[in-house]
């Protein structure tokens, strides 16, 4: 029993045998920080690592994704006793008529994975709905998800009403999703442009390293 085979086990999405090992982890006495910090989120990362090589396709992310649900619900009440706080917080959500959540969620669970608190604003969300959220929540990173051209437009009118109501530079602008590209960010003014959850969480982790 080590936090070498639980790294294991969330990468192989063995969720059941990851709630069993994390429990008996923390009986014998392993902290809370411990196991998020030297097994959980290297697993996660690894998972990353193999999905941009090709060697994870979606259905591994998301048993891993599982697996690190089960453990974090496990040590969450713990790392709170602790007072280990969240390294920063994302707030996410798909742009305005567009109802594609898959890739969203993977941004969630890699984003989450690496120790941040996410604040998902699901599908559909309303330019005004991510200014609201940037207002109320604060977040260092807002990123927004589209699948149809027709919906990316959106991204355009979030990052101008960020703007119009002054909290633009507050926050740090991330886009993705299958139809978007480089220069599409650029042209709409974002900060950044993720390719993948693993960019994306990558992104969110430069933003609070700065
Ligand atoms: Co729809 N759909 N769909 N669909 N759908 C596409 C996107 C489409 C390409 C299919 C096609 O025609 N070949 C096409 C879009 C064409 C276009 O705009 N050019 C399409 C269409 C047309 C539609 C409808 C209009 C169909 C209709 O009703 N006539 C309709 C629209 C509904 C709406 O949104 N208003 C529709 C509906 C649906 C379903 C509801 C049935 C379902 C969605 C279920 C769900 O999401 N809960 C669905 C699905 C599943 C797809 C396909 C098959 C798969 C999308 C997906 O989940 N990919 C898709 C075709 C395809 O891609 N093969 C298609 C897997 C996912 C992991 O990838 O989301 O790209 P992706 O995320 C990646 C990266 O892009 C990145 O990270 C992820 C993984 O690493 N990423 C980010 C994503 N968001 C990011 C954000 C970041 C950073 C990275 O920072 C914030």
């Amino acid at each position: 029993m080590s936090l070498v085979e639980l790294k294991e086990l969330v990468k192989n999405g063995k969720a059941k045998e990851t709630e069993e090992m994390v429990k008996s982890l923390l009986n014998s006495g392993t902290n809370a920080e411990a196991i998020l910090t030297n097994a959980l989120i290297p697993a996660m990362d690894e998972v990353g690592e193999l999905f941009q090589k090709g060697e994870y396709f979606v259905p591994e992310l998301l048993v891993a994704a599982r697996a690190m649900q089960k453990a974090t619900e496990i040590i969450r009440p713990k790392l709170q006793e602790m007072g280990v706080k969240a390294k920063g917080k994302v707030v996410l959500g798909t742009v305005r008529g567009d109802l594609h959540d898959i890739g969203k969620n993977l941004v969630k669970m890699m984003v989450e994975g690496a120790g941040f608190e996410v604040v998902d604003l699901g599908i559909d969300v309303t330019p005004e709905k991510f200014v609201q959220a940037v207002k109320d929540h604060k977040p260092g990173v807002i990123g927004m998800s589209a699948l149809l051209t027709t919906t990316m437009m959106s991204m355009k009118d979030t990052v101008a009403l960020l703007k119009s109501e002054g909290v633009r530079n507050s926050v740090k602008v991330m886009v993705g999703g299958a139809p978007l590209r480089q220069d599409f960010a650029t042209e709409i003014g974002a900060d950044f442009y993720g390719k993948d959850a693993t960019e994306a969480k990558n992104y969110a982790k430069f933003v609070y390293e700065e």
